[in-house]
């Protein structure tokens, strides 16, 4: 859309980069030649990709222990659909933002979008925040929110979910996805049997209420904020939720959301197999949900979820499923974190691209095992900037993003207009 980064300082800089990309590209279309690729199908795909932006990723994060603001921060969802709009501008895979409700909450929705709508951003799957109390102190969710054992308690946190559907729909919204954070931190002291029970009890009746395009994405989460048990904790629970509730219902995975170790990729396959596969909320992390940049830290296990999905998409078993980063920025830019983010993600999507699918099948029915890790190996190991750049350029993007940011001092002179009011509404997220 080209309203919040000038499509003039984009081209300019694109000038000056575009011979080195040429050279690239046209080295690696070689290269791919010769294993019967053909670089422009890939690059056609790769111009497609989308991943949505979230809303509370452009504010800067924290920790258990402080936080450390930035300059220029957006203080409202005005401010944050402004920078998601840079952001997009720059690399063009991010025209959708994924809001967060009651912290995006606004008087007037269709004004939003409207607004929304003049940066060439649009909105994705909405999210549901019953982890902290609604603002107008009725009740607490202190001891759970969809789950609590006060029906009053359940059905605030049904309205709150209800309520996200709405503005989800004046937003132009096709999804709401759930993640609660009910859970227990003491043995006994919640009843696993009947949390679960007073969990499918309550998404029934948000369930009722979903348009019939819209999808529920269920989130799974292990631990935190509880540390004893969640209600949600891991996927086959969120795939018996999904089930009981009916189509419109899906799993999400978030990268973050597992056990140290768990084969991630391997649980995508099985929520493929079972239809009900929805959508990610892609990071990276080392030790729990760290909310690290997407590929920052773990490359090859993006990369092999990739595998599987492109894998599944040419045997045509999914379709739509919702892509959204889910990050937490502590220490950068959130903007080019999110640059970042999204290039690792289109990154690890063309690696896929490149996969040898029916020699994998041979060599795996041959249970050649070297073989078969080799031919996961050579498309990992590809060099695919070249492709990523060049779908950017041909989309109208920057070649280089994160330089091309710099040179606009964006948050230096949006500091000199955004005052900041301790922060951004998404807490330490
Ligand atoms: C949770 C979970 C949810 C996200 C919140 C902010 O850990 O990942 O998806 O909405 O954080
Ligand atoms: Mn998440
Ligand atoms: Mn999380």
């Amino acid at each position: 859309m080209f309203k919040a980064v000038k499509k003039e300082i984009i081209n300019e800089h694109n000038k000056t980069t575009k011979s080195s990309l040429d050279f690239d590209f046209e080295y690696l279309e070689k290269k791919l030649k010769k294993s019967h690729i053909d670089i422009h199908e890939i690059l056609d795909q790769v111009k497609k990709f989308q991943v949505a932006v979230p809303t509370w990723g452009v504010g800067t994060g924290g920790t258990r222990f402080a936080r450390f603001p930035g300059i220029g921060e957006p203080q409202n969802i005005y401010d944050k659909i402004e920078d998601c709009a840079v952001i997009n501008d720059l690399i063009g895979f991010t025209n959708k933002v994924s809001p967060h409700f009651p912290w995006d909450n606004v008087d007037d929705f269709s004004e939003l979008k409207e607004f929304a709508d003049g940066y060439g951003i649009g909105f994705d799957v909405v999210n549901s925040n019953t982890f902290q109390d609604p603002a107008d102190g009725r009740e607490t969710f202190k001891y759970g929110s969809l789950t609590n054992s006060s029906s009053a308690i359940r059905d605030r946190a049904i309205e709150v979910n209800i309520q996200s559907i709405e503005s989800g729909k004046a937003l132009g919204s096709k999804g709401l996805t759930v993640w609660i954070g009910d859970g227990g931190n003491f043995p006994g002291q919640m009843s696993f049997s009947k949390s679960l029970e007073r969990y499918i009890d309550s998404m029934k009746k948000i369930y009722a209420t979903l348009p019939k395009d819209w999808t529920v994405l269920l989130e799974h989460k292990p631990y935190e904020p509880a540390f004893y048990s969640t209600v949600i904790s891991d996927w086959g629970t969120s795939y018996i939720c999904a089930k009981e509730l009916g189509d419109q219902a899906m799993c999400l995975v978030d990268l973050g959301h597992h056990l140290p170790n768990t084969n991630i990729e391997m649980v995508v396959s099985r929520l493929i197999d079972v239809n009900k596969l929805g959508g990610f909320h892609f990071n990276d992390s080392k030790f729990g949900d760290d909310d690290l940049d997407a590929g920052s830290i773990n490359p090859y296990e993006l990369f092999l979820i990739f595998n599987e999905l492109t894998a599944a998409s040419q045997n045509n078993k999914i379709k739509n499923l919702a892509y959204m980063i889910d990050q937490s920025h502590n220490v950068t830019d959130p903007i080019e974190s999110l640059i970042s983010s999204a290039n690792e993600i289109v990154n690890s999507y063309t690696k896929s691209l490149l996969v040898d699918y029916s020699l994998l099948k041979k060599s795996q029915d041959s249970n050649d095992a070297i073989q078969s890790m080799q031919i996961l190996k050579t498309a990992y190991n590809t060099d695919v900037n070249p492709i990523v750049a060049m779908a950017r350029f041909e989309n109208g993007n920057s070649i280089d993003p994160i330089n091309t940011y710099r040179t606009l001092n964006y948050k230096k002179n949006k500091s000199l207009t955004r005052k900041n009011e301790g922060g951004s509404s998404s807490g330490i997220v």
